[in-house]
Parts: structure tokens; C-alpha cells; sequence
């Protein structure tokens, strides 16, 4: 009876293992597909998310290249020499107004001061303020011939601070590109002074 019931047992156990190893074998070999396809869409996916997640100042923002450095050098520090603050101001803006205006010319911001001064040679640190909380300013620099020299990012509510060194004189003219035409100045570069 009791060695009955164990001889009964083992092909009933034997024959659950090998419907266990027959499951088994077929979920491998679906887990295998989903692998197979998981390993060809999963670069795809990754691919998707990398371009989703990179961050705009990778593809859209850069400091002067080694042609343009020639031109201006521009570095997170240095010895510094002079030092000039620019400021995103609103001049009609939605929230504000005045809605006529805004209506008419759209939200209107400018760069305060839009001229500024600078020795050649002279390492000058500039710092960007955006005041507003929800407004991307950004800062393209160009040669006195319009040539690109470099094009930073300007976030909401941050400053953004570089040293530039001028190498040639000359008027240096700066954009917004989110905010054009009105948001724009120049930079006159002049020769070092004599005493220096
Ligand atoms: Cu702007």
C-alpha cells in the first residue's frame, strides 16, 4: 500500500517534471523571442530617449570654436579685469502690459544696457540676468562681418557668466534669437588703453 503509493507517485512526479520541462522549454523559448525582439526595438527606444533627453545646449549652444576663439576668447573664469552686468528687461510682456502693445508688437524684451564697452585684451567678465520666470533668453555673439561666434543659453530666473577676451577691435553685434528684432546690442571693442 504504502510502497504502491510511492511507486504511483514517482511516474505521476516524473511525468509533472517533464510537463514542468516542456513549459519550461516553451516559455524559453518565448522569453528567447521577446529577448530577440526586445534587443532589436530596445536600441530604437534608446535611441529616442537619448535625443528626447539631451539637453538643447549640446546641439544648439556652444562657445567659440578654435577660429573664432582668434577673435574672442570666452572661459567660465579667469583673471578678471573689468566687469559689466546685463539684465533681460520686459518691456511690454503679457502679464504686465500694456495689452495694447503687446497685441500689437508681441511680448517686447531688450537687453539693459544694450551697448557696452570693452578693452581689447582685456578679460571682462559678463553676466547675463534673466529675470523672468518663464521666458528662455539666449546670447549670439557675432564678429564686426556678422560671423557666429558663439550662442549661450540665457534660462529663466539664472545668470549666466563668462570672461571674454577681445582680441580685435571693433563693433560686436549680440542677439536674442527667441526675441528678434528688438532684443539685441553691441559690444564696442577698443584698442587697450595707452597707459596700460
Ligand atoms: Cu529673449
Amino acid at each position: 500500500m504504502h510502497s504502491g503509493e510511492v511507486a504511483g507517485s514517482r511516474p505521476r512526479l516524473q511525468r509533472e517534471r517533464r510537463c514542468m520541462r516542456v513549459a519550461m522549454t516553451a516559455m524559453n523559448g518565448i522569453w528567447r523571442g521577446a529577448m530577440v525582439a526586445a534587443s532589436a526595438i530596445l536600441p530604437a527606444l534608446i535611441g529616442v530617449a537619448s535625443a528626447v533627453a539631451a539637453p538643447p545646449m549640446e546641439k544648439h549652444y556652444y562657445l567659440p570654436d578654435a577660429a573664432a576663439s582668434k577673435i574672442v576668447s570666452v572661459a567660465k573664469t579667469g583673471n578678471v579685469e573689468a566687469e559689466v552686468t546685463v539684465l533681460t528687461e520686459a518691456v511690454a510682456i503679457k502679464e504686465t502690459g500694456p495689452k495694447e502693445t503687446v497685441a500689437k508688437f508681441g511680448e517686447v524684451y531688450a537687453f539693459s544696457p544694450a551697448f557696452i564697452a570693452i578693452r581689447r585684451e582685456v578679460p571682462t567678465m559678463l553676466t547675463f540676468w534673466n529675470l523672468q520666470p518663464d521666458d528662455e533668453h539666449d546670447l549670439m555673439l557675432t564678429a564686426p562681418d556678422f560671423t557666429v561666434l558663439l550662442h549661450l543659453t540665457l534660462a529663466p530666473l539664472s545668470k549666466t557668466s563668462y570672461v571674454f577676451t577681445f582680441h580685435k577691435d571693433g563693433i560686436f553685434p549680440f542677439y536674442c534669437t527667441v526675441h528678434q528684432p528688438e532684443m539685441n546690442g553691441q559690444i564696442l571693442v577698443l584698442p587697450p588703453t595707452s597707459t596700460k
